[in-house]
């Protein structure tokens, strides 16, 4: 897995502010009450993009922002709703909270997820006329966008897994059909940790390659570099297996393999692999269909089997073709069998709107829960209309009663939002 990995603020839009004011015609002094409401402020949505490969403009833009709502004005006028945003991210994207929540995992183009919502804007005096109240002298704050430190963790997940001994050409493959530019050399380890590579098969279709470092025998005991590098390819679609022509024992070389993938995980042993002969390009056919037959007979039936030269290209086109055939086939059974989204762990947002609680804390009772909370966040705490109304509010939704039945003192506190009123 190959991470990228960025830290970011993100914030929906604030709600536009409610507006106070009064009708004014002539010859009235005092109109009815006509404020608006404020707008909407904007979501923020993360959308999935095939278009987008690295987290890299995020390094340096680490506020991600939706706009506000604009205020209520005079006249009822509505204030207008702030625009969402629409983060792209990378296929493979997985946003978290600081804290490490999955808010989504982003695993198909085009897939979009709600991430933050915007502030509700606050309603205007003109909202709260009614035959009781006639001239409101009481309008709402814009309610705030949500708002938090997110990381966004890119895994990169190669399409395909370049396996094979040390010196088999893993490196070399990379080089000739990527924009990758590992390390090459004619003795064994050259590689120490896993290449990746972009692979433009044809103008629809990139694949993403991983070289991994040879493995030996005895790999799973921790011989050679070990084969905790094969973690790195156990997501993969499918597996190219190269084996060099020049082996002593192209049989045992290929066994060697197949034995160290089965010892480090069975479901490894069992993914698709094509077995590629490299370094052909000195060879007679005779002598490289004898090596095709060789592994024809170790391998498991209807197994690809090539032959290529990574150094003079013959065979590498064919290759690329067949990779291509076989992601397709890939595509189009998971197309049938399920839609991607049943697989998806996205976690949304607590439904527990109207849950609240209530806790008592030395002389005062703070009371918890979203919906009330964001009523509070609405009131502009230093208008009594405003504050009576949120007591109204929580008489309605039974919080004053709970108050009660705790025993609060006319005078007491009671804690909101960071808000503070008097019972
Ligand atoms: N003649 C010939 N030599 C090749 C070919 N492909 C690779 N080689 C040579 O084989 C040697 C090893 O190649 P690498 O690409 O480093 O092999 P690797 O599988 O990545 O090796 P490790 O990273 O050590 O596991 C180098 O000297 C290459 O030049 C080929 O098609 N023909
Ligand atoms: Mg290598």
């Amino acid at each position: 897995m190959f991470v990228d990995k960025v830290e970011v603020t993100i914030r929906a839009g604030k709600g536009g502010d409610g507006k106070l004011s009064f009708r004014h015609e002539k010859f009235v002094e005092r109109g009815g009450p006509d404020g608006g409401d404020g707008g909407n402020g904007g979501d923020v949505y993360a959308e999935a993009s095939n278009n987008q490969n690295t987290l890299a403009s995020f390094r340096y833009k680490k506020l991600v922002a939706a706009n506000p709502g604009d205020n209520g004005e005079k006249r009822k006028k509505h204030g207008r709703a702030g625009q969402n945003l629409v983060v792209k991210l990378p296929v493979g994207t997985v946003i978290t909270t600081a804290d490490g929540n999955v808010i989504a995992d982003l695993t198909y183009n085009g897939q979009k997820e709600l991430i933050a919502k915007g502030g509700k804007g606050g309603f205007g005096n003109a909202h709260f006329t009614s035959s009781t109240r006639q001239a409101p002298r009481i309008a709402e704050f814009g309610e705030p966008g949500e708002e938090f430190a997110a990381v966004f963790e890119l895994k990169m997940i190669a399409d395909i897994g370049l396996i094979g001994l040390p010196n088999a050409g893993k490196s070399t493959l990379l080089a000739k059909i990527s924009n990758a530019r590992p390390e090459i050399a004619d003795y064994p380890f050259t590689t120490l940790k896993p290449n990746l590579g972009v692979v433009d098969i044809d103008k629809d279709t990139t694949v993403l390659f991983a070289d991994i470092p040879g493995l030996i025998e005895g790999a799973s005991q921790g011989k050679g570099l070990g084969d905790e590098f094969l973690r790195h390819v156990e997501r993969t679609k499918l597996l190219v297996h190269l084996v060099d022509a020049y082996q002593d024992n192209i049989a045992q070389a290929y066994q060697t393999i197949i034995d160290e993938l089965a010892a480090y995980s069975p479901k490894l042993a069992k993914k698709p692999q094509i077995v590629v002969i490299n370094k052909i390009e000195g060879l007679d056919q005779e002598i490289i269909g004898d090596h095709i037959n060789t592994i024809k007979k170790s391998a498991k039936r209807g197994t690809k089997i090539l032959a290529i030269s990574a150094h003079s290209g013959q065979g590498v086109q064919q290759l690329l073709f067949e990779i291509k055939k076989y992601l397709q086939k890939v595509a189009e059974k998971q197309a049938k069998t399920k839609r991607p989204e049943d697989e998806l762990p996205v976690i949304k947002l607590p439904k527990l709107e109207a849950d609240w609680r209530v806790v008592k804390r030395k002389n005062e009772f703070v009371v918890i829960g979203r919906k009330i909370e964001r009523f509070a966040s609405r009131t502009d705490f230093d208008s009594s209309a405003g504050v009576q109304r949120l007591r109204d509010i929580m008489r309605k939704m039974g919080i004053m009663n709970e108050l009660e039945r705790r025993q609060i003192k006319p005078g007491q506190k009671i804690i909101v939002d960071q808000n503070s009123l008097e019972y």
